[in-house]
């Protein structure tokens, strides 16, 4: 019998406050109801832990065998996008100081549609990429290397930009393994949707490499 005390993800030393970061998932499209349950339970608790729907953007590509190339385009872009926005971002920063300095002379508040832009989608690089696929064990060695392949692909993807990758894709034996891990099991037993382990891991890691880049440690 197994040990429930064993396996599995316990809470984090502390909780953190997902509101400040942008969050990419990135999924493939192979084994869609599984993929589905994976996605729809990583939003669910990305949004639990306070991250903000405005700042969780989602791609698809093909195949888990395209996560790896497909994580560092998006880990490129966010910071190509981030760049890009900087000169606008000062220009609403003076917006909203002469909103301060005329807030002295009068005492109209500032239009709803400027506070919303101001609070509108983030521009800052990725702060996690959660890549999510579903790999099913075949009769030939397809699966052992595209999962070899991947797992390798993503590693290196996270070191070599310094974003975190979180490695969200099931390596299962049968379609009923990859169900109980969504979540979505065909019996009694519905199994756990492991999309909810990801987006805990994906808070955590964007809120501790923000503070370890600062020197807080
Ligand atoms: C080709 C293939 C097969 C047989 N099985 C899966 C799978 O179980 N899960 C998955 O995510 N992708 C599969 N693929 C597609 C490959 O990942 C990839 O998209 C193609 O080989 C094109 O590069």
């Amino acid at each position: 019998m197994s040990d429930p005390t064993v396996k599995g993800l316990p809470p984090p030393p502390k909780s953190y406050d997902g509101s400040p970061y942008r969050i990419a998932i990135v999924h493939a499209r192979w084994n869609d109801a599984v993929i589905s349950a994976l996605v729809a339970g990583t939003i669910a608790k990305l949004k639990e832990q306070g991250v903000k729907q405005e700042n969780i953007v989602v791609k698809t590509v093909p195949g888990s065998y395209e996560l790896p190339f497909a994580s560092q385009k998006l880990i490129e872009g966010g910071k190509t996008q981030s760049a890009n926005a900087a000169p606008s971002m000062i220009a609403s920063t003076t917006n909203l100081l002469s909103l301060i300095d005329s807030s002295t002379t009068s005492s109209t508040p500032a239009p709803k549609a400027e506070q919303a832009a101001a609070a509108g989608p983030s521009t800052r690089p990725f702060d996690a990429v959660i890549a999510i696929g579903c790999l099913i064990k075949g009769s030939t060695m397809h699966f052992e290397y595209i999962c070899d392949a991947v797992s390798h692909g993503l590693m290196k993807v996270q070191l070599d930009t310094g974003t975190p990758v979180i490695f969200g894709v099931l390596t299962a034996l049968t379609d009923d393994q990859a169900l109980e891990r969504a979540g979505i099991g065909r019996g009694e037993k519905k199994g756990h949707n492991h999309g909810e382990d990801w987006a805990l891991a994906a808070v955590e890691l964007a809120a501790q490499t923000t503070e370890w880049a600062k020197g807080q440690l």
